[in-house]
């Protein structure tokens, strides 16, 4: 029986995921590099520094330690702005009934996100106190695609990652998830989430229907 459900934030229970591409874009465009939505794809769920080092891969550019973190530090202020007119209306449809039914249900809930502000915009959404357990990139290590968040958020609401279930619209969310040992609910197109166990257009797509089936994994 599934016992916990881990959910990815961005893109997941809201888009910040567009918000994301629109300030590397920007600072991509600064930069001289082409970088396209289909590039963008690559970056999701890829912390900070790691989107960087896509970004400036894709114009072969190479800088210096501190050049990369101005950088870093440019584009994380546009975000941030970008963030600052976030309300409650930005929480994806479907998001609090499930939450409700998983309440319901008995099934601990835990946030696994690879973004230092999702503390910010969990505050935004006016969530912060939807889960039992909230893992973000300050306190992990290891980054998605390694499973360090989606584990450390199993041992905190004491599961096992095998009675666990990631939800995740990145590539290399999915792989983490993978990795920890999890069902793997992708959120997004199939062709794009090939490691999942089940992929679905929406977080609103996760109904009393599917929850009830996938509740008893
Ligand atoms: P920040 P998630 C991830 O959040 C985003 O998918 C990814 O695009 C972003 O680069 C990363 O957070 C870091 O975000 O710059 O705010 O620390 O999808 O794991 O919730
Ligand atoms: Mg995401």
């Amino acid at each position: 029986m599934i016992q916990a459900f881990i959910f990815d934030l961005d893109g997941v229970l809201t888009d910040t995921a567009e918000y994301h591409f629109l300030a590397w874009q920007q600072l991509a465009t600064q930069l001289g590099i082409e970088f396209s939505r289909a590039d963008n794809e690559l970056l999701k769920g890829v912390d900070r520094m790691g989107s960087l080092e896509l970004i400036l891969q894709l114009g072969q550019k190479q800088l210096s330690l501190d050049e990369k973190l101005m950088l870093a530090e440019q584009k994380n202020t546009e975000y941030l702005k970008l963030v600052e007119s976030m309300s409650p209306a930005d929480l994806f449809p479907g998001v609090l009934p499930l939450f409700s039914s998983l309440k319901a249900a008995g099934v601990k809930t835990a946030l696994a996100s690879a973004s230092k502000n999702a503390a910010l915009v969990l505050q935004k959404l006016c969530i912060p106190d939807l889960f039992d357990y909230v893992a973000d990139s300050n306190l992990i290590k290891n980054g998605k695609p390694d499973p360090e968040i989606f584990l450390t958020c199993a041992q905190a609401l004491g599961v096992a990652p095998e009675r666990c279930i990631g939800v995740e619209d990145a590539p290399a969310g999915v792989t983490a998830i993978k990795a920890a040992g999890m069902y793997a609910l992708g959120i997004g197109e199939e062709h794009a989430l090939t490691q999942a166990d089940l992929v679905i257009p929406a977080i609103s797509a996760l109904d009393q229907t599917l929850l009830t089936k996938l509740l008893t994994l």
